[in-house]
């Protein structure tokens, strides 16, 4: 991770064409539109590799330095791209250098170096505790992980209004209302507790239900996602939100017919993934009801 100086100077470019800053702007833009990301709603951020950085950014100059909530020895010497505390997804693609930023942890992991960005004296966002306890959890059990991407999916945070909150209950309904959901998250989904956001708790809480799912629920809030890549994380969540927003449109239907156990159990043997254990032979909320 600690490399050397790098040889080149970066290479002069508008601050909207560097790929991982255009990247964040049109994947921000696209949950805004989606209605995700009202007024300062939802956060990302996404780890970079130093000579991705290195290309377009000078990294040995430190613009301003941060004191994380805690310590972050795990992550030390990584690169991100953030969104910045408070600001609007709306505005980031007229604005990149003011909404988003590129830092370093120090390599001590005692401190956030801010390398572009955050003009204006602007912070990282206030999630940035449970971001980077997430980042640490997943990079544990998928060396590929890199983005944590943090919104109000409109019918997932509905959903979590009317139906149970059991976590395999909850991922079972998901899986019932689209065929390829038990493809896209057969880990299923976390779900914690109401709390408080932006704490270090509910980054604790969340970080734990990421030592098994790459998404996890935060009742009456929104969903936070991960992946390899932005069109992965960002993916993931719109699989389901699309399977809540079925559910919310029929679940007060009666149901005539449904994808079956054996389906879901069939399409996860044509896709070769592995549903997570114990969901595949419970009872669901349409089925209950009806
Ligand atoms: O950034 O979404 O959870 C605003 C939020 C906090
Ligand atoms: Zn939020």
């Amino acid at each position: 991770m600690h490399t050397m100086m790098p040889e080149h100077q970066p290479i002069a470019i508008a601050p909207d064409q560097i790929p991982f800053v255009r990247e964040m702007a049109q994947i921000t833009r696209s949950m805004w539109r989606f209605g995700w990301d009202e007024r300062n709603g939802g956060n990302v951020s996404c780890i970079l590799e130093e000579q991705e950085v290195a290309r377009y950014i000078d990294v040995n100059q430190v613009i301003r330095r941060f004191q994380p909530a805690f310590p972050v020895h795990e992550l030390a010497g990584r690169y991100f791209i953030v969104t910045g505390s408070g600001k609007y997804f709306k505005n980031i693609i007229d604005d990149p250098e003011g909404n988003l930023g590129v830092l370093r942890v120090s390599y001590d992991g005692e401190h956030l170096e801010l390398l572009w960005g955050l003009k204006n004296g602007a912070v990282p966002t206030s999630e940035l505790p449970a971001h980077f306890m997430s980042h640490i959890e997943r990079l544990k059990v998928d060396p590929q992980h890199r983005v944590v991407m943090h919104n109000h999916a409109t019918h997932t945070l509905a959903m979590t209004f009317v139906h149970t909150l059991e976590e395999n209950a909850f991922t079972r309904t998901l899986w019932e209302m689209c065929t390829e959901c038990i493809v896209v998250f057969p880990d299923g989904i976390g779900v914690i507790p109401w709390m408080v956001p932006g704490s270090s708790e509910i980054g604790r809480a969340t970080a734990l239900k990421m030592k098994e799912h790459r998404a996890v629920l935060w009742p009456q809030h929104g969903i936070f996602g991960t992946g390899a890549t932005i069109d992965e994380a960002f993916g993931l969540i719109e699989t389901i939100e699309k399977a809540a927003q079925i559910y919310m449109k029929i679940a007060h239907l009666p149901i005539r017919q449904r994808i079956t156990s054996q389906q879901l159990t069939d399409l996860a043997q044509a896709f070769g993934v592995t549903p997570r254990p114990g969901i595949l032979d419970m009872q669901t909320d349409t089925q209950q009801t009806k």
